[in-house]
């Protein structure tokens, strides 16, 4: 028996916590959710319904995707990996969790009017652009001289990030191939060009049905 978790492919959010479960090594069942017809096993859980959500085998319930990453790393022995990916040093908890918070509360709102700036027609869509270009600054002056955010392994911080910056770039991908940041696009291309992110993250799974054989994620190689 494994935790149940509750997922959409493209959604940013779910793909950080796959990137994380996949990274880890821990096991879970896997529900593909459609969004417009989410299942009455998600539903029934009560209050809020976003992908992706975590239920453990003993019916705690982890609703949000930072919740879901963290629980995964309670699951695995602690060690010199665990302390690289996440450090028990709490200033370097805290700087990470900053970029975690702009990610979340003030790129994801430009990102989300940058991609769907018809529906936002107060301003251009160009404006959007730039507002979410600061992020795309910082982080490329934070990689100039090194690998990921926190030196030369992936972290929390790039975890939790990345997903959203390749939705930035899938706007308009030849507008970010074209752009001047090139320790950010060399980043974001070793997530998107490894394995591990092609043929485990974004494997497709058809959308879960109530009684099917459960999917095991990570999928064993
Ligand atoms: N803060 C949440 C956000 C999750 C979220 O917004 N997921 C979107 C898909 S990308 C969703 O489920 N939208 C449908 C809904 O909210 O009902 C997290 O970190 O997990």
């Amino acid at each position: 028996m494994f935790p149940v978790l509750y997922s959409f492919r493209r959604c940013p959010y779910a793909i950080r916590a796959r990137y994380a479960l996949s990274l880890l090594g821990v096991n879970v069942y896997l529900r593909e959710v459609d969004l417009k017809r989410k299942p009455q096993a998600l539903l029934s859980l009560g209050g809020r319904s976003s992908v992706p959500q975590l239920v453990d085998t003993e019916g705690n319930r982890y609703p949000e995707s930072l919740d879901i990453i963290f629980w995964a790393l309670s699951r695995v022995e602690h060690g010199l990996d665990i302390e690289r990916i996440w450090p028990n040093e709490s200033t370097k908890k805290n700087n990470m969790m900053a970029w975690v918070r702009y990610n979340d509360h003030i790129f994801k709102i430009w990102l989300d009017r940058y991609k769907y700036a018809d529906r936002h027609p107060e301003y251009s869509q160009n404006y959007y652009y730039e507002k979410g270009e600061v992020f795309l600054k910082r982080l490329n002056q934070r990689l100039a001289n090194k690998t990921y955010l926190f030196g030369e392994n992936v972290s929390v911080a790039d975890i939790a990030v990345f997903p959203f910056v390749r939705q930035f770039a899938g706007v308009d991908q030849k507008r970010f191939d074209e752009s001047p940041y090139h320790h950010l696009k060399l980043w974001l291309a070793r997530f998107l060009d490894s394995s591990l992110f092609k043929d485990i993250v974004m494997k497709k799974y058809s959308t879960w049905e109530i009684g099917q054989e459960e999917v095991v994620f990570p999928p064993s190689q």
